[in-house]
């Protein structure tokens, strides 16, 4: 069973356990033994199907179960157990009408209410804070179970008084009535909460972690506003200029429907930026009219940490009217993409996005036909639809597929065999051919694809749509390939394709160990309480900075203990895999800036910080990153004299 399957069972047996045992417990207030004694059974059964579930989930990790063990089961199994010795046999004298011990009683119908608040706080605990548990958390969750606990004592009848009526009054208005609130009650509601409180806000606001490596040294500070590229092309290279202008405008979708977009002069998507491997990237961008600001962010371009796009870390976003210019080397080949970094899961939602490809200085094999298909959906409908290429019978043909959306998609191409060549702009290694295998592509991931032309029309689906065509000759039929049923088809895994090859960073022991757990729960996002994307029970901005030394081989254990997937996205660096839920991965080394991290799994990533600056380390699902997932990687000795949008401690604008 997945472990997102066994976190769902895990949440229905603490939510149904809850309520068989607050059913047992006003059953029995009610006086009907026998349903009570039934109810407890069932009570008692879901409860050792929770912790059968817990030792489960045990087995795929300690981030999946520490609430649980540490706190949920302990105060389930003790509450459980004193109702199944108080109540049981209180209930079993009763439904079989044996003479009743005083007293006993009321112990045991407090028990059965104990153990249905204990297995809703083992709920909310893990639902509202999961991973870290900590101990304000702790203290706070065991104050409100016993406060519950002594106020549903004080607020029964004693025993043979009559009856629920009576018992609801108290719960309910006795508060004002009878100073229904007992000294014990308050004394550990009170003092449980309170020190829990304090504590809290003592212990939050770490600046940093080093991951197992030494903390800050006191060097001398260089400014990411000072970590600029170079102005001249590489030996061989030319200097290549473009400008980039956003701005609104009204665009029509293949849909045929207009949309207002926020566009890069005036299309979705922007311009194509192109270079050949060596050139001189320089890109001025100006901002018309998009509010608040804009930036250019290079998806996966390793640039010097200046030119990479974060308003308020590396750069002021660039207001209406203002302008900024972007120069880079472009020395990686392969597909990327270009992105408004400002409050992005508005901007680019709504179009500020282009392409971005870099192609060799020399080509052995160039593509006879080269397709660039960035996905992207509108509310209106797909950017990407209906669109149709020819290439003669036996032509090369490369497909670019990038992925601008925040939700992963579905790519399958039918009526040929092809190879993937490229994973997020790097080669891959001895990939080899493959068919009717599906590509799952995580947000802000690409593919490139390889094929040679068949003599029939061949059909990119998107999500099970066709949306690409590419036909041998103009007007050739549609074929076999339009009625391909694509759903069916099972997902290439990238961790098992192409064939292996020494990497020595696979195998370097790493200086600094991160781990990152992904949830949702309760946190603050930007100075606010909320139902947050969390890393490590944590939003934006007071996650703390993960801190690097250059030329530090750093690890990434990232883990999703939520029921969302979460593509991971690090600026600057390109990670390599190292495993995924344990198994390693044997095909071609992979490198990757964006990994779909799907409920329940845990993922190993290595990489080297060769790259200085500060970086952001997020969700690329960018609605999840303005919800509070992400923080930022920063370079002992590095600062930033901006602030704003990404710098800690500052309201994100949006
Ligand atoms: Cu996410």
């Amino acid at each position: 069973m997945t472990t997102a399957a066994l976190t769902v069972f895990d949440h229905a047996w603490a939510l149904l356990g809850g309520a068989a045992w607050l059913a047992a417990g006003v059953t029995a207030v009610r006086g009907r033994a026998r349903a009570g004694l039934v109810l407890l059974g069932v009570a008692l059964l879901l409860t050792l199907a929770k912790a059968v579930s817990v030792a489960v989930l045990a087995g795929r990790g300690w981030w999946f179960v520490q609430e649980k063990v540490l706190l949920g089961m302990p105060l389930l199994g003790v509450t459980a157990l004193a109702a199944a010795v108080t109540a049981g046999p209180m209930l079993l004298a009763r439904s079989t009408g044996m003479p009743r011990r005083s007293g006993g009683e009321k112990v045991g119908v407090v028990a059965l209410f104990a153990a249905g608040y204990a297995a809703v706080a083992s709920f909310v605990t893990t639902y509202l804070v999961g991973y870290p548990l900590t101990l304000p958390t702790a203290l706070i969750t065991v104050g409100l179970v016993v406060a519950a606990v002594l106020l549903t004592a004080r607020s029964l009848p004693a025993p043979g008084a009559d009856v629920v009526g009576e018992a609801v009054s108290n719960a309910g208005m006795g508060l004002s009535r009878r100073g229904f609130l007992g000294v014990a009650g308050g004394v550990v509601a009170v003092g449980a909460t309170g020190t829990g409180a304090g504590l809290s806000v003592l212990t939050s606001g770490a600046a940093h972690t080093v991951g197992g490596g030494p903390g800050p040294s006191r060097g001398s500070l260089v400014s990411v506003a000072d970590l600029r590229g170079p102005d001249t092309p590489a030996p061989g290279g030319v200097r290549r200029a473009y400008g980039v202008t956003a701005r609104k405008a009204a665009v029509r979708l293949p849909s045929g429907k207009d949309i207002d977009a926020w566009t890069f002069d005036g299309a979705v998507p922007g311009p194509q930026l192109s270079a050949t491997q060596g050139d001189l990237l320089e890109v001025r961008l100006v901002n018309q009219d998009i509010d608040g600001g804009v930036t250019l962010h290079w998806h996966g371009y390793d640039v010097p940490c200046g030119e990479d796009g974060v308003p308020g870390l590396s750069q002021p976003a660039v207001a209406p009217g203002a302008a900024f210019v972007y120069r880079f080397r472009a020395e990686q080949v392969g597909t990327y993409w270009y992105h408004t970094h400002y409050a992005s899961h508005v901007g680019v939602r709504r179009g500020l996005y282009g392409v971005l490809v870099v192609t060799p200085r020399t080509d052995p094999d160039p593509a006879d036909l080269d397709v660039v298909v960035p996905v992207h959906t509108f509310s209106g409908g797909a950017a990407v639809a209906g669109v149709e290429h020819v290439a003669a019978a036996g032509a090369t043909v490369r497909l670019r597929l990038i992925n601008t959306d925040s939700d992963p998609r579905r790519f399958a191409l039918a009526g040929t065999p092809f190879r993937v060549v490229a994973v997020d702009g790097r080669d891959l290694h001895g990939p080899g051919e493959t068919s009717r295998t599906a590509l799952r592509v995580a947000a802000g991931g690409r593919r490139d694809l390889v094929f040679a032309m068949p003599e029939s029309a061949v059909a990119l689906f998107v999500d099970g749509v066709a949306a690409v065509w590419l036909r041998p000759q103009p007007g050739a039929p549609d074929g076999a390939a339009a009625g391909e049923d694509t759903a069916g088809w099972p997902e290439l895994d990238l961790l098992t394709y192409g064939t292996s090859t020494p990497v020595p960073l696979r195998t370097a022991p790493a200086d600094r160990h991160f781990t990152l757990v992904l949830d949702r729960g309760l946190a603050m996002v930007d100075g606010r309480p909320a139902f947050a994307q969390t890393v490590n029970g944590l939003g934006h901005p007071s996650i703390p900075d993960q801190l690097v030394t250059e030329g530090d081989i750093v690890r990434f254990t990232v883990v999703n203990r939520s029921l969302e997937t979460h593509p991971w996205h690090l600026h600057g660096h390109p990670v390599l895999i190292l495993s995924r839920d344990g198994q390693q991965s044997s095909g071609s080394p992979l490198w990757m800036d964006t990994f779909d991290v799907r409920p329940g799994e845990v993922w190993e990533v290595v990489f080297q910080a060769t790259n200085r600056g500060i970086w952001m380390n997020h969700c690329h699902n960018l609605p999840h990153a303005d919800q509070g997932m992400m923080l930022r990687l920063r370079y002992d000795g590095v600062s930033t004299p901006f602030h704003g949008a990404h710098a800690a401690g500052h309201r994100h604008p949006s």
